[in-house]
């Protein structure tokens, strides 16, 4: 049967008027024997009082703030049936030294999932008691093992919990309570910095690794130096940088350069585009092409990893995504089936889809479904550059600005239209000597328009 207690503060060590400083239940909650119930916190110590029984609090006595002492009154709490024996609290255990975070489980998840966001409060107290021990066995000693203010970290075993259970190292933040100790809310306000400026929270896990440890975000009064204007990022930039923040994060990227000579195909394009004025033929639709014969080839680069980074999706299928700038940023649009459509077919639909993406007219359906990304930038110049992979796909092609330059063919140097391909990809799924190969392939291809039909 049910019976109303009073839970009392235990012997803690001989210290009187101890203060207060964290009150981890509220009426109604319920409460397992051994869990804290409330922090105090000595010139030398922190202490947490556990529960002497399992039980549901009618009553808190005490606030944050109040000063105890041996046999103060905590709470009220309702026993459950035999466990109501004990009315005193266990003397309370102090605060651990600083020991390395058990590394928390490797949950791939988006930058904002529910996983990083703090708990409710009530939730939170529940969440960071600290497992009940088997037996209760003798507490240690208060002085025996005191945490010293100045101690790194220097926090509550229920802080140290609650930043475990959110996956931040403890050491990356800095306390805002008395002598630099850190509070619930300094986990708190540090994981919403981090999602704020786009980072992952102290050690939360990347894909199974052990993840990152950033340092949050400079923050800089920059009219200070000058002036300054500000301007809000658009709605596809914030997109995008959080999708590309956390590829760069996730993906382990190599970049393979190769060159493709495509003098030939310079001279058929041209031809091609004498005969259909009404299209714009540029070398891409080309590249889609030896793409698609590369993917055909090597199909681990027509690939995905699954969400637990342990399987490989192989697509029958090739689509491919073409980077395209608009004013208002980067947009990815896919083009299906890229195997059984001609250049010419192919001219067109680039034509359409990269007005669609600059006029704000694409659905999300267009942007979706892609094996393998091109990013062109030959248009505008470069001789080189490190694209980042759009997951999940697992490789992207780079593309600079053909440019003539004298190749030595075993006789002599000849003036020959080099094309730089940039192939980045995921040396989790790719090996280099198969990248080179691919990369390879495709130049091979674009030398030779004539294998495309291979
Ligand atoms: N070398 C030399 N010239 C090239 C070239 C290359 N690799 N690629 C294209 N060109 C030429 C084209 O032939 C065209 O010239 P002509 O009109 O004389 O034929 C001119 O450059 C302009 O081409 P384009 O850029 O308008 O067309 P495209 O088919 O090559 O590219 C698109 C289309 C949508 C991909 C492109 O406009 C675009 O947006 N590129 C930017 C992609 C991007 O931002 N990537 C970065 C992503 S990471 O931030």
């Amino acid at each position: 049967m049910a019976d109303l207690k009073e839970v009392h503060v235990p012997d803690i060590g001989g210290h009187d008027n101890v203060p207060v400083i964290e009150v981890l239940i509220k009426p109604g909650d319920r409460v397992e024997k051994d869990q804290s119930l409330i922090t105090l916190e000595s010139d030398k110590a922190t202490m947490e009082v556990p529960a002497p029984f399992a039980g549901t609090v009618k009553e808190v006595k005490l606030k944050v703030g109040d000063e105890v002492s041996e046999g103060a009154v905590i709470a009220q709490v309702e026993a459950d049936g035999a466990d109501a024996s004990a009315s005193k609290a266990e003397a309370p255990a102090a605060a651990p030294a600083p020991a390395p975070a058990p590394a928390p489980a490797p949950t791939p998840a988006p930058a904002a999932a529910p996983a990083a966001a703090p708990a409710p409060a009530a939730d939170a107290a529940k969440s960071a008691a600290p497992a009940p021990t088997a037996a209760p066995s003798p507490r240690p000693p208060l002085d025996a093992t005191i945490v010293m203010p100045g101690d790194a970290p220097y926090a509550s075993p229920a802080v140290r919990a609650f930043a475990r259970e959110l996956g931040v190292d403890i050491a990356q933040i800095k306390g805002s309570g008395r002598s630099g100790r850190i509070q619930r809310e300094d986990v708190s306000g540090y994981v919403k910095h981090a999602l704020a400026s786009g980072a992952r929270p102290g050690n939360a896990p990347v894909a199974g690794g052990n993840g990152l440890s950033l340092l949050p975000w400079p923050k800089v009064d920059f009219s200070k130096f000058g002036e300054i204007e500000e301007k809000p990022l658009s709605r596809i930039q914030k997109i995008s940088g959080a999708n590309l923040a956390r590829n760069w994060a996730m993906i382990p990227h190599v970049t393979q350069h190769e060159d493709a000579d495509i003098t030939e195909l310079e001279a058929f394009r041209k031809k091609l585009g004498e005969e259909n004025k009404e299209l714009k033929i540029t070398p891409l639709v080309f590249q889609m092409k030896a793409v698609v014969a590369a993917l055909k080839e090597y199909p681990q680069f027509n690939a995905s990893l699954d969400e637990t980074g342990e399987k490989l999706i192989l697509k029958k299928y090739f689509h491919v995504g073409i980077a395209v700038d608009t004013p208002d940023g980067l947009v990815v649009p896919v083009i299906r089936d890229v195997d059984k459509k001609g250049l010419l077919d192919l001219a067109r639909e680039l034509g359409e889809i990269s007005k669609k993406a600059r006029d704000k007219k694409l659905g999300p359906a267009e942007m979706s479904g892609g094996c393998f990304s091109i990013s062109s930038l030959g248009g505008i110049g470069g001789t080189a550059f490190t694209p980042i992979v759009n997951a999940p796909e697992v490789a992207i092609l780079g593309v600079s600005k053909a440019a003539m330059k004298p190749v030595w063919n075993g006789k002599e140097f000849a003036p020959r239209l080099m094309l730089p391909l940039s192939l980045s990809y995921d040396h989790r799924v790719i090996d280099g000597a198969l990248a080179a190969r691919f990369a390879v392939f495709v130049a091979k291809q674009l030398g030779d328009i004539r294998r495309l039909l291979l």
